[in-house]
């Protein structure tokens, strides 16, 4: 990666020289539990769940991922918009998540079932340590935005998210749910 300086905003992001990549419903439809919701949703539009602001990192594995993601507010049924959540292939490779606006939480899931859950909002970092899995919910009610930082080196591992499982709520909330049904 070049050198840069930015202030912490997308638009200063991508002046800077960020990549953006744009996550619809319909590219993530499966990631939520009410599928006639999904469905309902996407008869009408195809809405935006987040977009990732990345710096072109540099080939060279000992360079840096520095992103901007900003996560949409909205629902879909129960669960709230959610980034699609992954491990990094290599267990060793951390990720430094801080908050930056709006209120949301850092779901850390590890490959024995163990979770953590962390706040992401302005004023809080957040640790998640190779071999942990990391998704971000936003539980508030306007657009979350962080900025993760990991080694360029990461390879993202979707599979292993889907196939444990990897949770879509809070843990209170989920509790609360069932406690209603
Ligand atoms: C983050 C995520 C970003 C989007 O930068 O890649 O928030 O989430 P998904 O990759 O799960 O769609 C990060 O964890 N990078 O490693
Ligand atoms: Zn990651």
């Amino acid at each position: 990666m070049k050198n840069f300086t930015s202030e912490l905003s997308v638009g200063a992001y991508l002046k800077a020289g960020a990549n953006k990549t744009v996550r619809t419903l319909s590219q993530l439809k499966d990631l939520y539990s009410n599928r006639e919701e999904v469905n309902r949703i996407l008869e009408n539009e195809d809405p935006v769940l987040y977009e990732v602001f990345e710096m072109p990192p540099s080939p060279k594995e000992t360079d840096l991922l520095v992103n901007i993601t900003v996560l949409h507010a909205g629902v879909v049924g129960e669960e709230p918009f959610m980034t699609k959540g992954h491990f990094h292939q290599d267990p060793d490779t951390g990720e430094v998540v801080i908050g930056l606006k709006g209120s949301g939480i850092l779901l850390l899931q590890n490959r024995k079932g163990e979770i953590q859950e962390f706040p992401v909002e302005e004023g809080k970092v957040s640790y998640a340590a190779g071999g942990w899995g990391h998704r971000v919910i936003n539980t508030g009610k306007e657009d979350l935005h962080f900025l993760a930082i990991s080694g360029a080196n990461m390879i993202h591992d979707y599979e292993t998210a889907v196939k444990l499982n990897f949770k879509s709520l809070p843990v209170e909330n989920k509790e609360r749910i069932s406690a209603n049904e």
